[in-house]
């Protein structure tokens, strides 16, 4: 089933239909979504890291879940799929999937499916209209950088069992610039705009078009990963880089947001969710730039394409580790296309039809 979950796009399996095999599953997930092509001409695939994603669904053993849900990031230039980050908009059409699929049962009005997140172990709730048994996509709400209005779909993110801070740090500095290290579902390292002489205001084109940025942004996230535990990420898609400036339309702050290299049209939800706690952190870098309001758990963070707002708290923990609490948010999803691919063949030895 293709769908379009939160701001993305990808291919939903149930895992009994895909091989078991990762490197069987991984061969033939590249030849269903069209890579390696920057244009991904012979696939499913978006040729854009946003619209080239799968989510692969099966019943949970886990009590605590129905459904486990494995993300996978099939790069678009290169032959490579990564199970090594989430996908928090995706994550919006699984609940969806599973009732579309029989996996669930649904209610008569609205229906909740506990999800386990395969590649973190994070547990989350999706919460979406069925009136009378059917999933109902259409609605009236709203997320920016989606047309039009489509039903809510809510998701709700009890607190995650890692560290909010995974260097022990509210702030390391690393080539020179301060950086804020945060993991609230997506690894991610906040950086003020201007210590990159950037505004954080310019359109995601001419980020990625800066080749004396991207040059700063490689070595700082190099560090960064090591920092955070996750070992050489040269070729990984986490850690996040959001680079945060003061907000221009009411909300608390504004961002961009490197998923490494491309710059994000709008903000991943577990990358708000991150930066949402990480606006929180006392002394991180966010202070000082975000507009945050002490009484009320909503942050709107403000991207390329609008804004995405997200219930966060934070708890300061008696020896002063800060951990994160309840993290929401609303998201849309739609069924695009259900049927059968055909993938592309595997490659024979060419020249006979040259
Ligand atoms: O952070 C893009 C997206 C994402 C991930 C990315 C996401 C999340 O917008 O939860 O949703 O950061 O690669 O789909």
């Amino acid at each position: 089933m293709l769908m379009r979950g939160g701001t993305s796009k990808g291919a939903y399996f149930l895992a009994e239909d895909l091989p078991a095999e990762p490197a069987l599953r991984d061969d033939l997930l590249l030849r269903i979504m069209g890579s390696p092509d920057d244009r991904q001409i012979d696939g499913l695939g978006g040729a854009h890291p946003l619209t080239s994603k799968v989510a692969v669904i099966s019943p949970s053993a886990d009590p605590k879940a129905d459904v486990d849900y494995l993300f996978l990031q099939v790069a678009v230039e290169r032959a490579e799929v990564s199970d090594r980050q989430n996908c928090g908009n995706i994550l919006a059409g699984v609940g969806p999937f599973a009732v579309e699929r029989g996996l669930v049962p649904a209610g008569e009005k609205d229906t909740s499916v506990r999800i386990r997140m395969v590649n973190s172990g994070d547990l989350a709730t999706a919460t979406f209209p069925t009136p009378g048994g059917r999933v109902d996509y259409a609605g009236d709400a709203e997320i920016s950088g989606v047309p039009g209005t489509a039903a809510p779909v809510v998701l709700e993110f009890p607190p995650g069992g890692g560290e909010l801070l995974p260097t022990g740090n509210a702030v390391d500095v690393i080539d020179g610039v301060e950086v804020t290290c945060v993991d609230n579902g997506m690894p991610t390292v906040l950086i003020a705009a201007t210590s990159l002489d950037v505004t954080g205001y310019e359109p995601p084109r001419d980020l990625e078009e800066d080749v004396a940025l991207a040059d700063r942004l490689r070595t700082i996230r190099a560090a960064a990963g090591r920092l955070m535990g996750l070992g050489d990420v040269s070729d990984a898609t986490v850690p996040k880089l959001t680079l945060l400036a003061p907000p221009r339309d009411g909300g608390a702050v504004t961002t961009r947001t490197f998923i490494p290299v491309r710059c994000h049209t709008s903000i991943g939800v577990l990358g708000a969710a991150s930066v949402a706690a990480g606006l929180r952190i006392e002394g991180g870098v966010g202070t000082g730039i975000a507009a945050i309001d002490p009484r009320s758990d909503r942050v709107r963070i403000e991207h390329p394409t609008g804004f995405l707002d997200i219930e966060s708290s934070v708890a300061a923990a008696p020896e002063g580790s800060p951990s994160a609490r309840r993290t929401a948010v609303v998201r849309t999803a739609r069924k695009i296309f259900d049927g059968t691919v055909f993938p592309r063949a595997a490659d024979r030895p060419s020249g006979a039809h040259r």
